[in-house]
């Protein structure tokens, strides 16, 4: 051997050590810079926590953090007002103009992690990260003994790429438990996802309590159960009973709210109109187009859905009538009550997928189309979209729906979510409008992602490499316009919790890290490993997934 093959061979054999005790980092998403050091920080029982006086919102991070590693480890974390303590968690005095609104500081080393931050969002987001720092067994619901809570020494710095990083819960097609709505927006909060989407109305059901309008959910909330036949579409039968739904109370709603606002996440209510409103016109007939009174709650899917044997469906759904006075009447009590129980700024009102036959075909609605001078259903759809948005502003919010919104012309101010593919978004960027990218199939996650005889029966595929490479910024767009980004779970297939999971999971870990991670940061080849360490997180957590990156190697 060479002189200096055997000093590299010496060099090799003095870092092994550290190696060895090195533990692997597998942040999701990854932070902008890491800089990992020799040792680490011990969690133990009588590991403390300091915030400073007066801080509310740091006492409440303190207790998420000591109430998370309370089951695992057993330990009650004191929380103190004074230094010196274990984990210090600071408000900077003076803003860190590199952290902006949601970034932090971590630094962990033996005895020691300190949290900084420009707010209580970047120290929740700190606290994040150290969690992910800690060993996978801090995520088990019931005691370890034989785990030492060892965190890697680290100095982070970090931020996100968007303020809108979201995952849209679709819970009208199959009803979600208030609990488990709760876990979806904790998980979404582990992995630093901050706009909870929630589809609250759909053909299948209407899932959230108005006051005013009870029939909404005493009838609207319940169809007629089509249990293991995902997608079926076959009409009621007659004097068949509208068993399967359920709905969100008031109060639940407000729970939910508060439980997403302690996690830093806003919640965007979507109430789908003036298509996909099957549920309200079962409710009240008179807002149909035609009057109809035989209408009923959709029973399995709705307007567009993929079945099994790779058809493409089109339902020819009745709709609001958008000339009828009544119909604006009745989405003002709507809005009137959304808008006080969601403190986000935006409403989603849909605007998705209208069917306009019945339009066409209605004599009312021709003349009073020719008397507004407007000259096809789209400049109609835009009439009443318009009107939307009047309403929504009128209780103080702004108005989001998806590309729909921009034919026949968009509504002011109107914010736009790029659903059939980017070409909306490109365009509503270059009107100036804020933009939301969400473009099927990419970010569906009712796609299958891994082995397709094991995945549920939905026709495309949205592969995880496809999920993680895609570059959700096209050249074209005018950036400036782009709030984010957001994954929608639609569920007309998924009537289960473990398959919610499965579709959610690992995708939902690869948008998380494009919509945080500075794009030329992303790596595919890193990415992979730490998933598959999350994998591992995710069976302690108890928490459902897909492995799809196997498949997405190949
Ligand atoms: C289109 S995306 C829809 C949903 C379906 C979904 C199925 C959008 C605005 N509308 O109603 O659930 O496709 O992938």
């Amino acid at each position: 051997r060479t002189k200096r093959q055997w000093i590299l061979c010496f060099a090799w054999f003095c870092t092994l050590p550290i190696c060895i005790h090195a533990q692997t980092i597998s942040i999701i998403p990854a932070p902008v810079s890491l800089k990992q050091e020799i040792g680490h920080f011990l969690l133990t029982n009588s590991t403390t926590i300091s915030i400073p006086a007066k801080q509310p919102e740091l006492a409440s991070i303190a207790k998420y953090f000591a109430d998370k590693v309370k089951p695992a480890t057993g330990y009650t974390l004191n929380t103190v007002e004074a230094k010196p303590a274990n984990i210090v968690l600071t408000l900077n005095t003076k803003p860190n103009s590199r952290l902006g609104q949601e970034g932090y500081t971590l630094h962990t080393e033996a005895g020691k992690v300190d949290i900084t931050a420009n707010t209580a969002t970047g120290i929740f987001y700190g606290v994040q990260t150290l969690l992910q720092l800690l060993p996978a067994e801090i995520l088990s619901a019931s005691l370890i003994q034989d785990v030492e809570w060892k965190a890697p020494s680290v100095t982070i710095l970090d931020y996100p790429r968007f303020t809108w990083r979201g995952q849209m819960f679709d819970v009208s097609r199959h009803f979600f438990s208030k609990e488990y709505v709760k876990k979806y927006i904790d998980r979404m909060a582990s992995y630093k996802l901050n706009r909870f989407h929630w589809h609250l109305t759909d053909d299948n059901g209407w899932r959230i309590e108005i006051k005013s309008l009870p029939r909404l959910t005493s009838v609207g909330a319940w169809r007629v159960p089509r249990v293991g036949t995902f997608g079926s579409n076959d009409a009621p039968k007659p004097g068949e009973p509208a068993t399967y739904g359920g709905y969100y109370k008031q109060a639940d709603i407000k729970e939910i709210v508060q439980y997403a606002k302690e996690r830093y996440i806003e919640v965007l209510p979507e109430i789908d109109v003036p298509g996909h409103s099957m549920a309200v016109l079962a409710s009240y007939p008179e807002l149909s187009v035609t009057n109809d009174t035989t209408l009923k709650v959709n029973p399995g899917s709705s307007f567009s859905t993929w079945f099994g044997n790779g058809k493409f469906e089109m339902h020819l759904d009745n709709t609001l009538d958008p000339t009828d006075e009544k119909v604006y009447q009745f989405l003002d009590k709507v809005f009137t009550e959304v808008a006080v129980l969601f403190p986000f700024e935006y409403i989603h009102m849909g605007g998705d997928e209208c069917y306009k036959g019945f339009w066409e075909r209605d004599k009312n609605v021709q003349a009073f189309m020719k008397k507004n001078n407007l000259k096809n259903g789209e400049e109609l759809q835009s009439y009443f979209v318009k009107r939307v948005g009047k309403i929504i502003q009128s209780k103080k919010k702004k108005m989001m729906g998806w590309d729909e919104i921009l034919e026949g012309g968009i509504a002011p101010g109107a914010a736009v979510m790029s659903w059939r593919g980017t070409k909306g978004g490109i365009e509503a960027s270059h009107l100036k409008h804020p933009v939301v990218m969400s473009p099927a199939p990419v970010y569906y996650l009712d796609m299958y992602q891994g082995e397709r005889s094991i995945e549920p029966p939905v026709y495309n595929s949205a592969r995880l490499k496809e999920v993680y490479t895609f570059d959700l910024v096209p050249a074209e767009m005018d950036s400036a316009y782009v709030l984010g980004a957001q994954g929608n779970l639609w569920t007309e297939q998924i009537p289960t919790e473990p398959q919610v999971e499965y579709m959610t999971y690992p995708r939902a870990l690869a948008m998380a890290e494009s919509f945080w991670t500075p794009e030329k940061q992303k790596d595919w080849n890193s990415f992979v490993p730490r998933v598959e360490y999350h994998f591992k997180r995710m069976d302690i957590a108890q928490i459902n997934y897909a492995q799809s990156i196997y498949d997405a190697i190949v």
